[in-house]
């Protein structure tokens, strides 16, 4: 059974829409530079920065992390928003657990397949709702959605969920990501149209 947390909404607003959102029944595709091809034999995923103990995983180890099912919300920076996307996968809290965060961290930085990089706030992280996901409606994850594995953050807009994701780094100090060095918000909260900064 999925958990609903299409709920969350209610911490920042009585609307489950976000201002100058429409909703969509599509999935649309939006990637700075296409798929790329990924290799479950050489696929690794690091945990690395401001960390205890810095971890390395397998495709098979990854898999093998506790993992949840949750029906969440998804919302486009360029104005659609999906809701009831059911995805399943591993919290970041039970990552960082694993890891041991330093106390100095603040902030996060996950890295792709494609060069793709997204940064947020150690605190907008630990989250149960912030999801490394493989499958999507109990279906592995599309390749153009992202798969093998991609990050979920619907708290924040969707250019925050790193798709093809392999990497997290713990940072001491805020840096940015690729479309925050581009001018989209570091924060990116829907309901407060955190669109640009
Ligand atoms: N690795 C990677 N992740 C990415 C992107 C990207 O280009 N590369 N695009 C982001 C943007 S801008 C959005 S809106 C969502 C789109 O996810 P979707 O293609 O599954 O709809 O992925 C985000 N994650
Ligand atoms: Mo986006």
């Amino acid at each position: 059974m999925a958990k609903d947390v299409t709920e969350l909404y209610r911490e920042f607003d009585d609307q489950r829409l976000p201002p100058g959102q429409r909703e969509t029944s599509a999935f649309p595709v939006l990637s700075k530079s296409g798929t790329p091809d990924w290799d479950p034999d050489t696929w690794e995923f690091t945990v690395t920065g401001a960390v205890e103990n810095e971890l390395t995983f397998s495709w098979d180890e990854f898999r093998d992390l506790p993992a949840e099912t949750q029906r969440q919300d998804f919302h486009c920076v360029t104005g659609w928003s999906k809701f009831d996307c059911e995805f399943t996968g591993v919290p970041f809290p039970e990552l960082a657990e694993r890891a041991g965060v330093d106390d100095d961290a603040v902030h996060v930085m996950f890295s792709a397949l494609d060069d793709y990089t997204t940064d947020l706030s150690l605190e907008a992280c630990m989250r149960k709702e912030v999801l490394f996901t493989w499958a999507y409606g109990g279906d592995e994850l599309p390749a153009d959605h992202g798969g093998p594995l991609r990050v979920v953050t619907p708290h924040k807009y969707a250019y925050k969920g790193a798709k093809w994701v392999d990497g997290v780094e713990f940072l001491t100090e805020p840096e940015r990501g690729y479309w925050e060095k581009r001018g989209y918000s570091q924060t990116a909260n829907p309901w407060a149209e955190e669109r640009y900064s």
